[in-house]
């Protein structure tokens, strides 16, 4: 198992699949979100392994992971290695450290953070029965990628097991102010994790600024050379690579997919069904950070300021259901559909719903319909990482025109400035007359935005994002991990079994 040369291995809080059992009949579905859509893309066809949570608690046994996994992994082309998490541990370590404290404080929403110890003792506790997968698998050969917030600790931990299990990390969201991440009871912990890594890195350049600050306050012998996407930083004898770079989305598939002749036909048919003049789309996961309400409350005023768009402008909002079980979520629910029924209760006519909305996921194909329909794309949050909706609306428009209205607080907001209409979402008004001048925008400027992010987004794709992270982190790049079909779990076992059947008497 542990002889090879070295193969891509990916660890992320979930699988990009969801396990469910009905009248014990299991199934697994695909899940989508921004990290999922980001990375299958890269391991596809590669052989390598995808470490997660498959996302139940029950226990499953051994044969039906396999029996429901293993045709997956194949079709897939690499293959998917399960953590299996007890319900405690997704209390306290998922729904609690994750994300009701790294989750809101990295987002800036330092009130809502819960800062309970047993949540950080869950979280080390998960953290462990990761590592324990992956050191179960890896080999100093590999190259371990570990994923976002939920996994910080895993670097350490490996380390711990292997000091050759060296690891890189990408941090998804953005990292905090210094100010906003002293507020953390476990700030060192989490700060010397982070520096175990062999390469930390982050979306944009101002997150790792803030992560180097922080740094150069917990480590003030810490030395930092170097300048551009990757840094070099020195603790005592220690030494770990800072990247920046910005994750994108792979771009000439979705570009091709906009313009596929099945999704420009139902573009149609969705814009002949939607009836007004031009329609606006927001995609957005159920979240406080994505900023939805305020996103009504602009549209609402726009509405009000501007009674000429009215029956000309709908807006089509797409809520992915999320972490639903926690009651934050559920009130942010409750709020977004009021404020909905009070647009369309002040402005609805017989043929006009001024917002239309679903609580559910599309397939691609219907999504990218929808952004190719969209003359308008609308993206108000508060805090964001990157945000990927805004590239993917922005691809599927092919040499058309389309505006998008993109919140200032979007990692994305930095590459697409040239092009964008940026808003600030806490200012209602900037949202409103953002709209508005979205509506009015004539179709040569529109065009003009539009080429100028497509362009940032095709030059800087997902797989240059990958290349560079792997050139910095192991002077690699994706062509060294050639297309292949999915090699055998244990590549030993032929021989043995060979050797064995060669030793039987006939
Ligand atoms: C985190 C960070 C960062 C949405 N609805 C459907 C659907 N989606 C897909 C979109 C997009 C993804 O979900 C959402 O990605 P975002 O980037 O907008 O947001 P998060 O999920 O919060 O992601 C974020 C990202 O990680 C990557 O680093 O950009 O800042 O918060 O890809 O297409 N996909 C389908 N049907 C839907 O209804 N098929």
């Amino acid at each position: 198992m542990k002889d090879n040369k070295g193969r891509f291995l990916v660890v992320s809080n979930r699988l990009p699949v969801t396990m469910t059992s009905n009248d014990n009949k299991w199934e697994a579905k695909s899940s989508s979100g921004g990290l999922v859509n980001a990375l299958d893309p890269v391991l596809k066809n590669r052989g390598g392994f995808w470490v997660g949570w498959p996302g139940t608690c029950e226990e499953v046994k051994m044969s039906v992971l396999k029996e429901i996994l293993g045709p997956i992994s194949k079709k897939n082309g690499y293959r998917f290695m399960p953590v299996l998490l007890t319900k405690k541990d997704i209390e306290e370590y998922y729904h609690g450290f994750s994300n009701s404290v790294l989750w809101p404080l990295f987002h800036d929403f330092q009130s809502r953070c819960d800062f309970l110890p047993e949540y950080w003792e869950g979280y080390i506790r998960a953290n462990e029965k990761f590592a324990k997968v992956v050191h179960g698998h890896a080999s100093e050969n590999d190259f371990i990628w570990v994923n976002d917030y939920q996994l910080i600790p895993l670097g350490s931990m490996l380390l711990n097991k292997n000091p050759d299990l060296r690891s890189s990390f990408f941090l998804h969201i953005p990292f905090p102010s210094l100010d906003v991440f002293m507020k953390l009871p476990w700030r060192k912990e989490i700060l010397y994790q982070l520096t175990c890594y062999s390469l930390v890195c982050f979306q944009t350049q101002r997150d790792r600024r803030n992560f180097i600050e922080c740094v150069r306050v917990f480590y003030p012998g810490a030395t930092v050379y170097g300048r551009g996407h990757v840094i070099k930083v020195r603790i005592d004898d220690r030494a770990f690579l800072a990247g920046s770079m910005p994750i994108s989305i792979d771009y000439r598939r979705y570009s091709s997919l906009g313009s596929s002749g099945p999704v420009v036909k139902r573009a149609k048919q969705i814009k002949d069904e939607i009836y007004t003049e031009k329609m606006m789309i927001g995609v957005d996961r159920l979240d406080y950070s994505k900023g939805i309400p305020q996103k009504l409350k602009g549209f609402d005023k726009c509405l009000q300021e501007h009674p000429e768009l009215r029956e000309k402008l709908t807006l089509f909002q797409l809520v992915i259901p999320s972490r639903d079980t926690i009651n934050e979520y559920r009130e942010l629910r409750n709020e977004i559909e009021l404020l909905i029924s009070e647009i369309n209760g002040k402005y609805s006519t017989t043929r006009w719903t001024p917002v239309i909305w679903r609580h559910g996921s599309l397939p691609e194909t219907e999504l990218y319909a929808a952004y190719r329909a969209a003359d308008i794309a609308i993206v108000t949050s508060l805090k964001d990482g990157m945000n990927l909706v805004c590239k993917e609306y922005c691809a599927s428009k092919g040499r058309k025109g389309g505006v998008l209205i993109l919140s200032e607080f979007t990692g994305a907001a930095i590459q697409l400035s040239k092009g964008a209409v940026l808003v600030n979402p806490y200012d209602v008004c900037d949202v409103s007359e953002s709209i508005y001048r979205a509506f009015m925008m004539d179709e040569e400027e529109q065009k003009a935005r539009m080429k100028s992010m497509r362009e940032a987004i095709r030059r800087q794709d997902v797989f240059w994002w990958v290349d560079n992270f792997l050139r910095a982190a192991a002077g690699k790049k994706l062509g060294d991990f050639p297309e292949q079909d999915l090699p055998s779990l244990w590549p030993g076992l032929f021989k043995i079994k060979q050797k064995y059947n060669a030793g039987k008497p006939s």
